[in-house]
């Protein structure tokens, strides 16, 4: 069974974050994601409208996810990937490059962004719009 990682905060889930997640299920058999916990948002200076809890139990109710655990840190993903028997690594390419010292455990691809999606952008659209 091949497996593969992904990492992030997926907050006010989008399309964006589906197409990712669509993408790296496409690489192997069995798709964990690392969501970040609330305290490692903060350290990660971002402020995630749902809970921990609430975007774990959002991303388990996705077709493409099959476990979902904790993000706790920056440095985490050495064991993880050691921990859970993984073979291939994946992130947006925003994060291009980032991550390239996995290469000696696992394959890391980083595949594109989707434009013009964020969850940034939705909330600041709906605060202008609703005030
Ligand atoms: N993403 C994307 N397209 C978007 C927005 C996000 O492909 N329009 C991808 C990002 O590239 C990332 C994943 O969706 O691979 C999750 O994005 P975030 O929740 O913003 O995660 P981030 O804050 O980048 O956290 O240790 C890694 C960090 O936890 C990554």
């Amino acid at each position: 069974m091949k497996k593969v990682i992904t990492y992030g905060t997926f907050d006010l889930i989008h399309m964006g974050h589906i197409n990712i997640l669509r993408r790296a299920k496409e690489r192997g058999d069995y798709l964990i994601v690392a969501v970040s916990s609330d305290e490692f948002n903060r350290i990660k200076h971002k402020e995630a409208y749902y809970s921990y809890e609430d975007r774990k139990m959002i991303l388990e109710a996705i077709k493409y996810v099959d476990e979902v655990i904790p993000e706790h840190d920056w440095g985490q993903k050495v064991k993880d990937v050691q921990k859970y028997d993984i073979d291939v690594f994946v992130m947006g390419d925003d994060w291009e490059g980032e991550f390239d010292f996995l290469k000696e455990y696992c394959e890391v691809v980083y595949l594109s962004r989707t434009e013009g999606v964020s969850t940034t952008k939705t909330k600041q659209e709906l605060s202008s719009k609703h005030g």
